[in-house]
């Protein structure tokens, strides 16, 4: 069983971060995502989710794809989760080309994969908001 590994934030969940996960679950046969807890949101990414952790998760956990979801809680975990987890591949989208890379030497393949251009959380919320 192939394991794959994904982090983000998820927050106003759309079709670009479901493409992510659909190629993302494509690479292996088992999808862990971990998602951004509200703290490091906060504390480390500058980002106020306008949904919580446990609604990102339960939204996450309810995509085909996605077979767990665990709380990313700081930047460094990643190397401790892709031994905890057995994990095969680590996969971002390629906003995130080469900050990773550190992870094959773990024994780890990591994929970087085209993020989907014309949509992202920002957007929407400029196009709701008419700003
Ligand atoms: N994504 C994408 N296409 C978009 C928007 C997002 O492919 N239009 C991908 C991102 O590249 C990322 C994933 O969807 O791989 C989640 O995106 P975010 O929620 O913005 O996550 P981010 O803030 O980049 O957090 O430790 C890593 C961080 O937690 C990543």
């Amino acid at each position: 069983m192939k394991r794959v590994i994904t982090y983000g934030t998820f927050d106003l969940l759309h079709y670009g971060h479901i493409n992510l996960l659909r190629r993302a679950k494509a690479l292996g046969d088992y999808l862990i995502v971990v998602v951004s807890s509200d703290e490091f949101n906060w504390n480390e990414k500058h980002k106020k989710c306008y949904f919580t952790y446990e609604q990102r998760k339960a939204l996450l956990e309810s995509i085909r794809y996605v077979d767990l979801v665990i709380p990313e809680t700081c930047w460094e975990q990643k190397v401790t989760d892709v031994h905890e987890y057995h994990i095969d591949t680590f996969v971002m989208g390629d906003d995130w080309k080469g900050k990773f890379d550190y992870l094959k030497d773990e024994g780890v393949d990591v994929v970087y994969l085209p993020r989907t251009p014309e949509i992202s959380t920002t957007q929407i919320k400029k196009d709701l908001t008419g700003k």
